[in-house]
């Protein structure tokens, strides 16, 4: 059986871990089993712990699968894609397969770097609200180009797929450090249909984030 090592929402101080819960959501969506190996923050900060030799990162996700082991969300999610055949996380088509690897790539090059940047300047002490006013101009620049992306279209790739999870597991974030969306109408409407699915509805850590915006999505 796979396993994934995952920091739970409970007991977190942010709350769980959104790149791992991106794996359990495509697993979900997908209905396989699997053993979710709970390490606590501090056990995967440590830099002389043993998480680090599954992880030189020190970061979750990690999986094992068949005694392949994995990091980074999006390696994992193609991954998963490419092995679970048949299943709705990639398309077989190699040019829609493309679009979906093309939202892997920038979810982590582009979108988490600038979360991290708004998040960082949010925290700082002393705090620069210009900083942060520029930190939030150029998240919410971001936003705009997956708002934009979903004109006219369900999901990201057209159907659903792991697009769909590394950006859908991120963005509720959004919600908890206070922005309001609602200048990203396709953007919400996405997430609110994200939210039906059976996977996400029954995943602590999206709800969590979700009823952060609650205001917004009713
Ligand atoms: N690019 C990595 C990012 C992983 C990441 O940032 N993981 C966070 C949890 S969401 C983590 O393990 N943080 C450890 C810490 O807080 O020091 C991926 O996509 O897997």
């Amino acid at each position: 059986m796979l396993k994934v090592w995952h920091i739970a929402r409970d007991g977190d101080a942010y709350g769980g871990s959104r790149n791992a819960n991106k794996i359990l959501l495509a697993l979900d969506e997908i209905g396989e089993q699997r053993q979710v190996e709970q390490v606590r923050r501090a056990a995967v900060r440590d830099a002389q712990g043993p998480f680090r030799k599954l992880n030189p990162n020190g970061q979750v996700p990690v999986i094992e699968d068949h005694g392949l082991v994995l990091w980074e969300s999006g390696a994992i999610l193609r991954y998963l894609g490419d092995t679970r055949r048949g299943t709705a996380l990639l398309p077989e088509d190699p040019k829609a397969a493309a679009v979906v690897q093309q939202w892997l790539t920038w979810e982590a090059a582009t979108y988490a770097p600038s979360l991290h940047a708004l998040f960082f300047a949010m925290m700082a002490d002393p705090r620069s609200e210009a900083a942060v006013d520029a930190a939030r101009a150029a998240y919410l620049g971001q936003l705009r180009i997956v708002d934009a992306a979903l004109t006219g279209r369900e999901y990201l790739a057209g159907t659903f797929s792991v697009a769909d999870i590394a950006l859908g597991a991120m963005i509720p974030l959004s919600f908890v450090i206070g922005l309001d969306l609602k200048p990203y109408p396709n953007l919400l409407g996405w997430l609110r249909r994200l939210a039906t699915r059976k996977a996400w509805r029954n995943n602590d850590i999206f709800a969590a984030d979700m009823a952060a915006g609650a205001g917004q999505l009713n």
